[in-house]
């Protein structure tokens, strides 16, 4: 159970599908012994960042913070998976850089707005477009697409499994199980 320590960081739109895949490949490396934590906004926004809300500086400062926890938890030797937007490309680049290049994969959880919005687990961005909340990731807040991510998974092509697969054949290539 020797393993290398990363944060796996999964960036994209609401509704693209970071939170499952995160839950479903970190179930994936449990079984292979892999110590691991995840991330969420329900560990994170109700508690350490529950001061902050969606404006732009705002969503900088949640992103900061998670960037330090995620240090700390590379730190103590486990393998981090975070599930926020982070829809600023320097937000995450400044995670990036705090963790140093090795540890930081970025994983664009690609899927188009279209998709997002047909998906509408939470009913948000039909609320975004009545007006109902405003500054709405993709509606009325930006989403900065990655330029180079470690890895790209499109979850309107790929099943679950196969994302998962991608991100485990990743870290197998690069030694991280
Ligand atoms: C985007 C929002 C907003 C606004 C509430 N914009 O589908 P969800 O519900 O579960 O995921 C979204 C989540 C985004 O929080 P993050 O911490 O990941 O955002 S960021 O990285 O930008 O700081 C959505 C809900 O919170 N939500 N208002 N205005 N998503």
């Amino acid at each position: 159970n020797n393993h290398r320590s990363a944060v796996i960081w999964f960036t994209g739109l609401s509704g693209s599908g970071k939170s499952t895949v995160s839950v479903a490949l970190e179930k994936q490396l449990h079984e292979l012994g892999v110590h691991t934590y995840r991330l969420d906004g329900d560990n994170v926004r109700h508690g350490l960042n529950k001061n902050l809300g969606f404006s732009p500086e705002d969503r900088t400062e949640n992103i900061r913070r998670i960037g330090e926890v995620a240090n700390l938890m590379v730190d103590a030797g486990l393998v981090t998976l975070t599930a926020f937007i982070s829809p600023y490309r320097e937000d995450r680049d400044n995670v990036r850089a705090l963790l140093d290049d090795k540890e930081f994969i970025e994983v664009y959880v690609k899927c188009g707005l279209e998709a997002c919005e047909a998906r509408d687990p939470k009913g948000l961005y039909q609320k975004a477009r009545a007006g109902e909340i405003k500054g709405f990731t993709g509606i009325d807040a930006p989403y900065e697409t990655p330029v180079n991510p470690e890895i790209i998974i499109d979850t309107e092509q790929q099943t679950l499994e196969q994302s998962t697969q991608i991100i485990k054949n990743y870290l197998q290539e690069h030694g991280y199980i």
